[in-house]
């Protein structure tokens, strides 16, 4: 629109904008504009802006229903959105005149964007990869859904206190949310408990439900904007409701007490975010937050496909179920019901449909994360889910013995019910007609690995996506002084076509560009700079080399081989204070599972060091250690567009692909990685000799958890660097005031008291590896002109990372969507 609206057009829609944000604060809070609060102001800017999003939304849903093609719906129990306003106005093809607009009416546009909670429906990786999905498939035309849950409470809030981290609620729907629609109309039950019951009426069964709890299903929808094309997508997120506002008059005790349990049915499903990442905790209010928010979402989808078309056994032209890990493996048997039950298939028809609409997305090979149900759960709360289940599981059973006759380790390894639980992946696999893992490497050791038999039985399901990220939030929303150089140099093309960007690799020698570029980072360390004085009380200073951690914390994560070698580092300036060292910001961020007890402590250990270091004066400021405190989407744009160095240290072979490298990446940091998940890809991409690689191989590290043989106190007997830093963890170096409080992670790398382990996660092994290439770093920073070549040529190397790429691929192997074109 930009492009053609004439001078008069933009200048009647910026008229008509201020109008109506004006008027907002008017109807809403019976005020003018000016004399309304920062918050009240963003509310007024939002529904100004949904006013324009509603038209498209509308007409998109039109083109839609017209073109009547096949449509994704993203089955994910997280969608890490962070803030939607920024994104929704650089998304829309009137950003100009919306920017313009609120300059006009005095407005500062960051100070307003500020106000926005982040909406934190996921952990970490998984819900925002989900949340880079659902922008790239608006901006490519795609027919999609999100579907999700409604938490009231998110991700919590993250307090350091004391150094130690305390959870705070996250209430985010506390004020109103001006960029959602609730849609009483698409409202459905969803049914807990109770008995099957079965009628045999005209020579065939009907499967019903007896004695059951259930609660009412009420969607709300939020707008995905394309980028410039006019199209708008739907993340679709459950809330729960009663299903009776009851008389207590009218009930006998029995009744009552009923209705009361279904009362607090309804109010504890959508409660809370479970806050575990890559791991798993077997609790019933999770089963029962799966079940509701699937069943509600396939209700939703068959009975719009039932609009148009009146065969339910072609159900799979126009639907697909993608599953994002084995959350909502639920999919498979509450299909199965619905098409059998509701729908009265037989069992061979509702099979074949279901088989055809669903796939599975793998993202970790941590044993600890899969998901397993007891029976007596499983059949408790979904007696007919779980009747479907056995059925799936003994029909299987038949199949792996006809293959593999007598081979009963393939029907231990593979079968979905076994040993008293319900397996998940078994159960998305068998089903699903595509399993892929997200990146090369993941994929790899799911073939060769974890998911072997199932990879010799069905190879033909397996296939990789490379994970990606939205360049259009983490690069021309997060950093926009960037954004604007790459586009003076090359054009606007790499917003929707990333690969463009290595039109920026003729600059890389180019002494002016590179000052150019590497004044720009400068920028982006200030403004971080300014964020941790604020937040922290931290000085540090925006000259030194900003090394970034930031990631969910756990223990394969590694922030403690991080940590350790501050510690190392620190002993080294003491040591030797004439050595010459380049002054080094280490700056961590990082949530842990609440009930995580190791990761909490390494959160404080991290504080420790930072209070002691930060406070020693005599190093003269060489060291710097900073926690960001409540890590998450809308610090994070702050936090790479700011990085040199990143961090991406995970053990080899567990990180499944990481996508916070990506995006420092995108921003110009040089990683600092071990040959992991999607490290592996970005130095396929940038050349080994722009980043820092370093550390055993996913190889090296299989090899040691099949056959044994590692022994880490070998490593502390022999290597004095190391048994200092540890050391150093149970005198009381870092912890005066009780020498024994990190005992445990002494412990953890040394004793097989905490894990029945002894240094699980290689972090001894790797320690010196790590170090050296930490030298590396340094010297290379050292080299101005050489860093900036390797800064740019990150940039210019990062166009395969996009998701818009994923997406790309996810629909020409699983989805086959077609492009459907929105005209206003
Ligand atoms: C399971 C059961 C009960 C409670 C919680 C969970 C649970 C919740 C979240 C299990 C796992 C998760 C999240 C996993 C996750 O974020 N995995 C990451 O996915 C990214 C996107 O593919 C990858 O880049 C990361 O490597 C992977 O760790």
């Amino acid at each position: 629109m930009t492009k053609t609206m004439d001078r008069i057009q933009k200048e009647e829609f910026k008229e008509e904008f201020k109008k109506r944000v004006k008027d907002q604060a008017k109807m809403l809070y019976r005020k003018t504009l000016d004399e309304v609060s920062d918050r009240h102001k963003f509310v007024c800017v939002a529904y100004a802006v949904k006013d324009i999003v509603i038209d498209q939304w509308i007409a998109t849903q039109k083109a839609y229903d017209e073109a009547d093609g096949r449509t994704v719906y993203y089955l994910s129990m997280e969608f890490l959105m962070g803030r939607a306003l920024g994104n929704m106005i650089i998304n829309l093809s009137s950003r100009d005149e919306i920017k313009e607009s609120i300059e006009e009416l005095g407005l500062d546009l960051n100070v307003i964007e500020d106000q926005e909670p982040d909406a934190a429906l996921g952990n970490g990786g998984l819900g925002r990869l989900a949340a880079c999905f659902l922008d790239s498939l608006a901006t490519l035309n795609y027919p999609a859904y999100g579907c999700g849950i409604r938490y009231k409470y998110g991700m919590f809030q993250q307090k350091i206190e004391n150094g130690y981290q305390k959870e705070i609620p996250e209430d985010w729907l506390r004020h109103i949310n001006p960029l959602e629609i609730k849609r009483e109309e698409y409202a459905c039950e969803v049914r807990f408990g109770g008995t099957v019951k079965i009628d045999h009426r005209d020579g065939r069964d009907y499967y019903g439900q007896e004695g059951y709890q259930a609660v009412m299903a009420v969607p709300y929808d939020m707008p995905i904007v394309g980028y410039g094309n006019n199209v708008v997508n739907t993340l679709r997120i459950w809330d729960a409701e009663p299903i009776v506002h009851f008389n207590l008059e009218e009930f006998d005790k029995g009744s009552y007490m009923a209705a009361v349990e279904q009362e607090n049915l309804a109010k504890t499903i959508t409660e809370v975010l479970y806050p575990n990442d890559n791991h798993y905790a077997g609790k019933e209010l999770r089963l029962k937050q799966q079940y509701f928010f699937v069943s509600a979402s396939l209700q939703t989808a068959i009975k719009k496909y039932l609009k148009k078309h009146d065969d339910i056994k072609k159900l799979h032209e126009k639907v697909v179920f993608q599953m994002n890990d084995t959350h909502p493996t639920l999919t498979v048997a509450e299909l199965m019901r619905l098409l059998m039950d509701v729908y009265y298939l037989e069992w061979d028809e509702a099979w074949e449909v279901t088989t055809k609409c669903v796939a599975y997305t793998n993202h970790t090979i941590m044993a600890e994360a899969l998901e397993k149900w007891p029976i007596e759960l499983f059949s408790r709360l979904l007696p007919r889910c779980y009747q479907i289940v056995e059925e799936i599981n003994r029909r299987f059973c038949l199949e792996i013995e006809e293959k593999y006759p007598g081979n009963y380790d393939k029907i231990a390894k593979m079968a979905i019910i076994y040993d008293g639980q319900v397996k998940m992946a078994n159960l998305a696999i068998c089903a699903g007609y595509s399993v892929n893992g997200v990146a090369k490497l993941h994929t790899e050791i799911l073939e060769k690995q974890e998911l072997k038999d199932f990879y010799e039985m069905m190879p033909q399901k397996f296939n990789n996506k490379t994970n990606g990220i939205t360049q259009r939030r983490f690069l021309l929303h997060g950093n926009p002084l960037l954004a604007e150089w790459v586009t003076n140099k090359v054009g606007d093309d790499w917003i929707t076509d990333l690969p463009k960007i290595k039109g920026i690799e003729v600059y890389v020698d180019d002494k002016k560009a590179q000052a150019e570029f590497m004044n720009i980072k400068y920028q982006n360390k200030v403004r971080l700079a300014k964020y941790i004085k604020e937040h922290n009380g931290v000085d540090v200073d925006p000259r030194s080399i900003f090394d970034v951690q930031v990631k969910r914390l756990h223990e394969y994560k590694r922030q403690l081989l991080n940590i350790l070698h501050v510690m190392y580092l620190y002993n080294q300036v003491k040591e030797h204070p004439d050595m010459e060292f380049t002054p080094r910001t280490f700056i961590f961020g990082a949530k842990a599972a609440a009930g995580y007890k190791i990761a909490k402590l390494t959160i404080k250990l991290i504080n420790s060091v930072a209070d002691v270091i930060n406070n020693d004066e005599s190093i003269n400021g060489k060291i710097k250690v900073v926690f960001i405190e409540n890590y998450r989407v809308s610090n994070a744009e702050i936090i790479f567009a700011a990085a040199d160095v990143s961090e991406q240290i995970s053990t080899a072979s567990k990180e499944a692909s990481g996508t916070g490298n990506m995006k420092f990446m995108l921003n110009g940091a040089l990683t600092l990685g071990t040959m992991d998940g999607a490290n592996v890809e970005i130095v396929e991409e940038v050349g080994k000799e722009n980043a820092f690689i370093f550390g055993m191989s996913s190889d090296e590290v299989i090899g040691y958890e099949n056959n044994g043989g590692y022994d880490p106190m070998q490593i502390f007997n022999s290597d004095m660097d190391i048994r200092k830093v540890l050391m150093q963890l149970i005198n009381g170096f870092y912890s005066p005031d009780d020498p024994e409080r990190f005992r445990p992670i002494y412990n953890s790398l040394l004793t097989k008291e905490e894990t029945g382990c002894a240094d699980r996660y290689f972090i001894l092994k790797d320690f010196q590896s790590y170090a050296e290439a930490q030298r590396r770093v340094e010297a290379a920073y050292k080299d101005e002109a050489g860093w900036a070549k390797s800064a740019m040529l990150n940039v210019a190397n990062v166009g395969k990372f996009t998701s818009d790429r994923t997406i790309e691929e996810y629909v020409r192997d699983i989805w086959h969507l077609e492009k459907v074109k929105v005209e206003l």
